[in-house]
């Protein structure tokens, strides 16, 4: 049986790849850093699986490493490890960028001394795009046929400027971004001048019912989840509890009640709701990264889903599935959560990895908000 490390396989996407990879046949040694906390709650399924082993490592040591692939001889080795918070990355820029950039350096210079024939498969990021333009847009601003100045959307969404593909031009918006991009160039780098089998998979937003807390989509579903199970609570041991809207920024208050007494739930706070992301199901996109390690040569592929929709899309949906209504409602927009420099929109062309290896989704956007929103009600009330 061929052993395969996977660095970050407590996140969300390591731990579907390392679902796929066991269902695969292989022997996943999942590689996580140590915490005083538990963070195994996505790997549950696996944990006590003979085929699947936890340990303890750190893609920024790299003797950690190096010990790894000596000792494991995977034949393949996967890295999703990441300070994968944008708004984090503006805080703690340096601490991303040895993380983010310098881990893939470590495990590419780790394979290339200790085992080079071991295939890599890097993580790379749609928001390496950032403040994209196609070189269309591009040529059309230098013409003076679009007005310099700010991008627009608008602009963004014509038909023919659209879509991000492996070819269009890297104009990365934060700290986050830029390291995804140094690792990126790396792995092309490795792979010409060593001829290592390393991937780059640009994927674009990915989310499922593992999702992080603090990342949009997730942040929307939990608080569905915890607003409707406190509703249930109150009205087990309030007799006649309603709540009721009101203007108030920070609470949802009930009537019928004793004001001193009123009990209150926090709305929603959330930055820009404006901004389009091309969302697909982290499953799906597991699946196109097991596919590209498996092709015949080592490539980079856009992996999206081809649509686009604005968090102002995804919190009607969310809202309405939970049966409440206007999403207005319980929602209060906040600066705290705008970030120094956005990107504002990101649409991925997956037609290559299409073509190639035949990979498509298989999850609507619409169905991933549904199983977001149905998983954290249910897991609201067991809380
Ligand atoms: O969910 P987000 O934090 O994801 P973001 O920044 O697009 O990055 C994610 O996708 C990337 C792939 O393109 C990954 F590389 C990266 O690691 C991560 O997984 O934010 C999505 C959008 C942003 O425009 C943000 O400004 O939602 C907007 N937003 C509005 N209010 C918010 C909030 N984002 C967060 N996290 N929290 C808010 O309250």
């Amino acid at each position: 049986m061929e052993n395969v490390l996977v660095f970050g396989a407590t996140g969300q996407t390591g731990s579907y790849l390392s679902e796929l990879l066991i269902e695969r046949g292989y022997k996943v040694i999942g590689v996580s850093r140590r915490s005083s906390t538990n963070n195994t709650q996505r790997l549950s399924s696996l944990l006590e699986n003979s085929n699947f082993e936890l340990v303890e490592g750190d893609v920024t040591d790299c003797f950690c490493i190096a010990n790894l692939l000596a000792v494991y001889k995977p034949t393949q080795v996967y890295n999703m490890a990441a300070q994968s918070h944008v708004a984090t990355s503006f805080k703690q820029p340096a601490l991303t960028w040895d993380i983010t950039a310098g881990g893939c350096l470590n495990i590419l210079e780790a394979i290339r001394t200790v085992s080079p024939t071991t295939r890599f498969y890097q993580a790379s990021s749609s928001e390496m795009f950032g403040k994209n333009f196609s070189k269309k847009y591009r040529a059309s601003r230098k013409l003076g046929l679009i007005a310099k100045g700010p991008i627009e959307v608008a602009h963004l969404e014509c038909e023919e400027f659209k879509y991000q593909d492996e070819n269009t031009a890297f104009m990365p918006q934060s700290p986050y971004a830029i390291a995804k991009l140094a690792a990126h160039h790396l792995v092309r780098n490795y792979r010409e001048s060593y001829g290592i089998f390393a991937c780059s998979g640009i994927l674009f937003n990915h989310e499922s019912p593992r999702r992080g807390e603090q990342f949009v989509t997730r942040k929307i579903t939990k608080w569905i989840g915890d607003f409707i199970n406190w509703t249930e609570v109150q009205k087990k041991s309030l007799d006649g509890f309603e709540y009721q809207l009101s203007d108030n920024d920070n609470v949802l208050s009930t009537k019928n009640h004793d004001l001193a007494l009123v009990p209150t739930f926090p709305k929603l706070r959330l930055g820009n709701l404006d901004a389009k992301r091309d969302w697909g199901h982290a499953k799906d996109y597991a699946n196109a990264i097991v596919m590209m390690m498996h092709g015949e040569t080592p490539d980079d592929y856009v992996v999206s889903t081809q649509e686009t929709h604005t968090v102002r899309e995804f919190l009607e949906l969310a809202f309405a599935h939970a049966g409440l209504g206007d999403y207005k409602d319980y929602v209060v927009v906040d600066q705290k959560f705008f970030r120094p420099a956005e990107v504002d929109f990101l649409l991925g062309d997956s037609s290559k990895i299409r073509k190639t290896l035949e990979w498509s989704p298989e999850t609507s956007f619409q169905e991933l908000v549904k199983q977001m929103v149905d998983s954290d009600i249910e897991q609201a009330k067991k809380r």
